[in-house]
């Protein structure tokens, strides 16, 4: 591959029709030998089966399946759609990730996460994060009905909101020793991730650098879309407006 696009925190949903539109009109023209996806492109995802009938899960599935007819899609889970599975991965032709991965390119490696294990003071979420990725809570959570799922995950998204707009909620961040280790085990010297909603590039010291991606929202002023390109280059920010 000559260049990787790297995407995440997307947080596509029916209601917002124009970042879905932005994602659409990115993935019909990108010149990328590969995507991938580091988490948190669905806002919520509660089972495979939701993009099994007509609507907008199943809207997203059909644009994965076309791309990933015309270049390798990669996904990462995130916090948001950490239920995204094997059947969804097969039905779009997407290759599932494990966080953290390796990517080697031209040579250079360069450590993948969403970047939510490595926010150490929310140790709530972690708590949460360790429950729901058991197999066993995930099994009993797909065996129930459908909507009886979305509207457990409308309710824990309102606590959530709520939460956020109290403002003494502290937002945690990336633990930067925490990355230094995960860099050094991997022998990487960049780590690229998402989740914190805080692009920046970080400078960890030693040579070691923590890259942020963006969110998007296309309805937002100004909008934003935005993605990491990787080439023989480095890591350059394009902006899809
Ligand atoms: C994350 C926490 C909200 C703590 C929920 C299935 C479930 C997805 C989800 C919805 C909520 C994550 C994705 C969020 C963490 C909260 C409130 C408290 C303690 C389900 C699939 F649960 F219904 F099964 N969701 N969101 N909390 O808004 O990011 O960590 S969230
Ligand atoms: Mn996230």
């Amino acid at each position: 591959w000559r260049t990787v696009d790297l995407i995440s925190d997307l947080h596509l949903q029916a209601g917002e029709p124009a970042t879905f539109e932005a994602w659409r009109g990115y993935l019909e023209t990108t010149p990328a030998d590969a995507l991938v996806i580091l988490g948190d492109l669905f806002e919520v995802w509660v089972g495979d089966d939701a993009a099994a009938s007509p609507g907008f899960e199943a809207q997203c599935a059909e644009l994965l399946r076309l791309t990933a007819q015309r270049l390798p899609v990669f996904f990462m889970h995130g916090n948001r759609d950490f239920l995204v599975g094997p059947a969804l991965a097969a039905q779009c032709g997407l290759t599932l990730l494990d966080d953290p991965t390796v990517l080697v390119l031209h040579g250079q490696r360069w450590l993948l996460s969403h970047g939510d294990i490595l926010c150490l003071e929310d140790t709530e979420y972690l708590k949460f994060r360790a429950m729901v990725r058991t197999p066993e809570w995930q099994t009993a959570f797909l065996a129930r009905p459908l909507e009886e799922r979305r509207a457990l995950a409308r309710a824990m998204r309102t606590q959530s909101e709520d939460r956020k707009r109290n403002p003494s909620t502290l937002w945690a961040d990336v633990d930067t020793d925490a990355a230094r280790r995960w860099l050094h085990q991997a022998k990487a010297q960049t780590m690229v991730h998402g989740h914190t909603h805080r692009p920046a590039e970080h400078d960890l010291g030693n040579g070691l650098r923590r890259i942020v991606l963006s969110d998007w929202d296309a309805a937002a002023h100004p909008p934003r879309a935005q993605l990491l390109c990787l080439s023989t280059a480095g890591a350059q920010r394009v902006d899809l407006r």
